[in-house]
């Protein structure tokens, strides 16, 4: 017999779609049932750490589920006009960037996750392409594919999701220009980058791999190691595939890791940089690195996880600390040195910061695969590395 709490959840995933059979919604109930150990009062006889979860039903997940690609429209239909269009998409950003940084419950329509906050980091899980489960998915944006983790979801990437879904009937020239450099960013080349927000601050989580200046230029590229060694303008270089058997072709490398700037490029002022975003300073650096714990181990937190030698992922063994639970995704992209040869694929990946040291020499940030630190170097301008953007305030 249903306890009293399904038989509710139940009546009113029926009153949502009344075609529903029996069994259906038993299967959409049980779908949607996590264990919890919501219960923090043991009882008689039990400590707190022996309570055994109890399944608890979703309530706000079996009623979506329920209601199918209707209750996602409704849901996303922020002003009630019946249809999911730019208007919605600008009225949901009003709030959301009003309220990122507000993490208060408040159970408001824009809480499109429903974890009792608007806007804001919160993440909970969300059933995206309701199929009854949390997994992995993708969706594509601005067309690149980017991975969505329906375990664990944010209000944001619920909207960016739907908004390339075919629930979005909107102009799509009025999506990119409001979605730009929230849902993902788009450099003068075209390329568009995962976006990610850690603490204050918006990252993107790829490396930087235009080959043209904001302003539309081109960087100058495949110098000599001589040219390379004696130039005080920016460039880019790549590192060589035919040096890295698990990457296949030039596009491959490029696509993983990115390209490899020199600083002048960092600081040219054609910008090297989508519109609105910058290459962080060293304060940018700081803020990062004391919000992930401090410098022995924001690192771990910021390196993809897994290793080459477990076929599982990009860094050699030992990968000291990976977790990448910041989201900043860490790869070891390597250098181009300073004299031209190219170097440390696999064990470190380097990023610049825009302070200046000496006049031959800037500040940046290492990240490697035998520690989970993050340390911050000062190294030859002409020294090619990996490139971070972060949005302006
Ligand atoms: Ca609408
Ligand atoms: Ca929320
Ligand atoms: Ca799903």
């Amino acid at each position: 017999m249903a306890t009293p709490q399904a038989a509710g959840i139940a009546a009113y995933v029926w009153a949502v779609n009344p075609d529903l059979s029996v069994s259906e919604v038993m299967d959409i109930i049980r779908s949607t049932a996590e264990a919890r150990a919501t219960n923090t009062l043991a009882p008689p006889g039990k400590t707190c750490h022996e309570v055994v979860p109890q399944p608890v039903v979703d309530a706000y997940a079996a009623v979506l589920l329920a209601g199918g690609s209707d209750a996602r429209r409704a849901l996303l239909d922020a002003n009630g006009n019946g249809t999911f269009d730019h208007n919605d998409i600008e009225k949901f950003l009003e709030v959301y960037l009003d309220t990122l940084k507000a993490d208060t419950l408040d159970y408001s329509r824009f809480d499109l996750n429903g974890d009792g906050i608007t806007g804001g980091r919160g993440k909970d899980r969300f059933d995206l392409n309701m199929n009854g489960e949390y997994s992995l998915i993708s969706q594509t944006i601005e067309g690149e594919s980017f991975p969505f983790d329906e375990s664990s979801v944010t209000d944001l990437e619920i909207l960016c999701y739907y908004a390339y879904s075919d629930l979005y009937s909107g102009d799509t020239e009025n999506r990119r220009e409001l979605l730009d450099g929230l849902c993902g960013l788009t450099d003068i080349d075209g390329n568009v980058y995962r976006v990610v927000i850690i603490d204050d601050q918006w990252w993107m989580a790829e490396n930087l791999r235009t080959t043209r200046y904001r302003n539309g230029e081109n960087i100058r590229t495949n110098l000599s190691d001589s040219e390379w060694e004696f130039t005080t303008s920016g460039a880019y270089a790549i590192y060589p595939h035919h040096d890295v058997d698990y990457i296949n072709s030039e596009s491959e490398m490029i696509e993983t890791f990115g390209l490899l700037y020199n600083w002048y490029s960092v600081v040219d002022t054609r910008g090297l940089c989508p519109e609105g975003w910058r290459v962080p300073s060293d304060a940018d650096w700081l803020l990062l690195e004391t919000y992930l714990g401090g410098g022995d181990i924001a690192g771990g937190k910021m390196k993809t996880t897994g290793t080459l030698e477990g076929e599982d992922g990009l860094w050699h063994e030992p990968n000291r600390g990976a977790t990448n639970e910041s989201g900043f995704t860490g790869l070891p992209g390597g250098v181009r040195l300073s004299v031209g040869d190219f170097r440390s694929i696999g064990n470190s990946g380097n990023w610049w910061s825009s302070m200046e040291d000496a006049s031959y020499s800037a500040w940046y940030r290492l990240l490697s695969y035998y520690t989970s630190s993050l340390p911050r170097f000062s190294g030859f301008k002409r020294n090619g590395f990996s490139v971070r953007c972060m949005r302006n305030e």
